[in-house]
Order: C-alpha cells, then sequence, then structure tokens
C-alpha cells in the first residue's frame, strides 16, 4: 500500500506542535523526531524532517507529498505547491523596522532606502504594491543587527512578540504579511495518495474544531428555557433533557472559545444555573 509523505520541520518552531498535531490526529511515530524519517505505525504516513527553507521545494518536486511550513516560506519560495489547510500555530507577522529614533511619516520614507531581509520575494512585493522604490539588501541571519551595523536603514523580518525589535532598537512601522503555520501539497497527488491526504485532513480538522470549541452543560428554568436556547447555537441544535425536579432542563450544547465568556455572562443573566464547561477531544462537523 502507498504511503503519503510529509515532510516536517527537522528542529525548530514549527516542529513540536507539527508532530504534536500528528499524534493528536491518532497517529503514532515509530521512532523519535530526530531522525531523518520515521513511519506512522497505524496509519499509511511516512514523515521526513527537513529544514523548512527545503520543504516548499520538496514538495514541488514530489519528494515528499506534502509538508508544514510557515506561511511565509511557502510565499518568499514561490514554488509551485497548493496552500491546503491553515494550521492556526506558529503565528507571526512580517514587518518592516526602522530605529526607533526615527521619524516615521509612512510608507513613502522606505524611498531609496536600503533594507535588510531574509524575505526578498515578500518584501518586493510589498514596496512595489505601495509603490516605494528602495534597496533589498539580502541577508540569512540576524537581520535585526542590520542598522546598528551600519548596513541597513530599515529591517524586513518576522515579528512575534516584538522583543528582538526592542532589544535592537527598532521599532515596527509597516506589518506586510501576516503568517501561519500550514500545509502545502504537491498539486499534482496520485489518487490513492490524494485519498489518504483527505483522510489526514479530516481528522486535523477534527482535532482543530475540538481545540476551538468547549462542550457546555446547564441547567434552565423551563419559563427561561427559550432566551436561553436563543444564546446558544450547538452543533445542530441545543439537547434539552428534563431534570428530575418538576419545571427544570438540562441543556448541552456546543460553543465557541472565541465568544466563550461573552455567552456565559449572558446565560447567567438568563437563569442558566450549574454551567459546566467540558473540553472537546475531537470534533466531526
Ligand atoms: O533550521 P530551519 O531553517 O529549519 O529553521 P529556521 O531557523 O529558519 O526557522 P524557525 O524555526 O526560527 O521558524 C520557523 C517558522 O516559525 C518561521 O518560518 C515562521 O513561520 C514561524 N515563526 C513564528 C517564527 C517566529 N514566530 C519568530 N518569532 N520564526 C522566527 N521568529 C524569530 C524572528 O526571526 C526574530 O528573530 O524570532 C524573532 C522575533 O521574535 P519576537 O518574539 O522577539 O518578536
Ligand atoms: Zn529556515
Amino acid at each position: 500500500m502507498k504511503k503519503l509523505r510529509i515532510a516536517i520541520q527537522k528542529s525548530g518552531r514549527l516542529s513540536e506542535k507539527s508532530l504534536d498535531l500528528l499524534k493528536e490526529a491518532g497517529i503514532r511515530l515509530n521512532n523519535g523526531s530526530r531522525k531523518l524519517r520515521s513511519e506512522a505505525q497505524t496509519f499509511p504516513l511516512e514523515v521526513i524532517y527537513l529544514r523548512d527553507d527545503d520543504i516548499p521545494e520538496y514538495v514541488q518536486d514530489g519528494v515528499a507529498h506534502i509538508g508544514i511550513v510557515g506561511e511565509n516560506e511557502f510565499v518568499e519560495k514561490d514554488c509551485r505547491v497548493e496552500l491546503t489547510e491553515r494550521l492556526g500555530y506558529s503565528r507571526c507577522r512580517l514587518s518592516i523596522a526602522v530605529p526607533k529614533t526615527e521619524e516615521y511619516g509612512g510608507v513613502k520614507d522606505l524611498e531609496g532606502k536600503r533594507i535588510a531581509t531574509s524575505y526578498p520575494l515578500i518584501l518586493k512585493k510589498f514596496l512595489a504594491k505601495n509603490g516605494v522604490k528602495a534597496q533589498v539588501h539580502v541577508i540569512s541571519g540576524s537581520v535585526e543587527l542590520g542598522p546598528s551595523l551600519g548596513i541597513a536603514d530599515a529591517i524586513f523580518d518576522i515579528v512575534s512578540s516584538g522583543s528582538t525589535l526592542i532589544s535592537n532598537g527598532l521599532k515596527e512601522v509597516e506589518v506586510a504579511m501576516r503568517s501561519e503555520a500550514v500545509i502545502i501539497a504537491n498539486p499534482d497527488l496520485d489518487p490513492e495518495i490524494r485519498k489518504i491526504l483527505d483522510d489526514l485532513l479530516f481528522r486535523i480538522r477534527a482535532v482543530m474544531a475540538a481545540s476551538t470549541h468547549k462542550y457546555i452543560l446547564l441547567n434552565a428554568p423551563n419559563d427561561k428555557l427559550k432566551d436561553i436556547l436563543a444564546l446558544l447555537p450547538g452543533m445542530r441544535s441545543p439537547t434539552v433533557l428534563p431534570l428530575a425536579e418538576e419545571g427544570w432542563s438540562s441543556v448541552h450544547s456546543v460553543l465557541k472559545e472565541k465568544t466563550f465568556w461573552e455567552v456565559i455572562d449572558q446565560l447567567k443573566e438568563s437563569g442558566a444555573q450549574g454551567i459546566l464547561v467540558i473540553p472537546i477531544e475531537k470534533m466531526i462537523i
């Protein structure tokens, strides 16, 4: 039987979460992550471990069928691969930063400046879109040192908390793109491999949906039931069961994490009692 071959970052910011995701999707790998490759025990999947920069090209060339990379690498490498799924972790942004003492009045101030980056393609697109001509200097690491070393007037790099910029005396002035971990796929997969990928995506979506939803149970006086049910969407609709005590019902539903506290407050105001919130292990939509 054929196996789906997935490329994962060997060691870095994406590695652990990517392996955790596979684990939560029920995929057990037969050896540690520090090997060059490993095989899944009960699912037709094989993992190869690579540098993140190499993953788009390996997927394009069919060495791996799919891969997990930062969206920034996917866009920068501009390979012939498909973005198949956004995974929601390793979020960051790609931003321009200038020395904090510099006055900055807008993107036109970058005209003629030297900007250091490891992401020349994304930067050039951003500059072109804004009609700015600047010199793009490609450096492969420690881009944030560029201005203090006198080799650049500004930098374009990944920002997450912003603390690297601050500790190098820089301030973020433009956000060119936002990025998260994504699954990329070779566009010409054979049907058998495509089917395995669909099975994997089904599992991954169930894991992701579960992590953004909560199961909620509460008791409601029957005369308030209508208001309370209006607040709860549920997967199809909430479940309502009678309590042993006359005039009360137990209501079960599923809530989105994002709207969670807002809805809980409204439920309490509407007379809900004994509210229990339970994590969901997997959610099949
Ligand atoms: O060795 P390999 O080539 O595989 O790894 P790498 O060193 O190129 O990549 P790695 O592991 O650093 O990052 C992998 C991916 O994680 C990136 O392509 C992004 O999609 C994503 N990601 C998320 C980040 C960050 N957050 C991040 N904060 N990648 C890098 N950083 C760096 C950034 O370069 C800067 O130096 O962290 C610093 C900024 O962080 P803050 O929190 O100080 O703003
Ligand atoms: Zn890299």
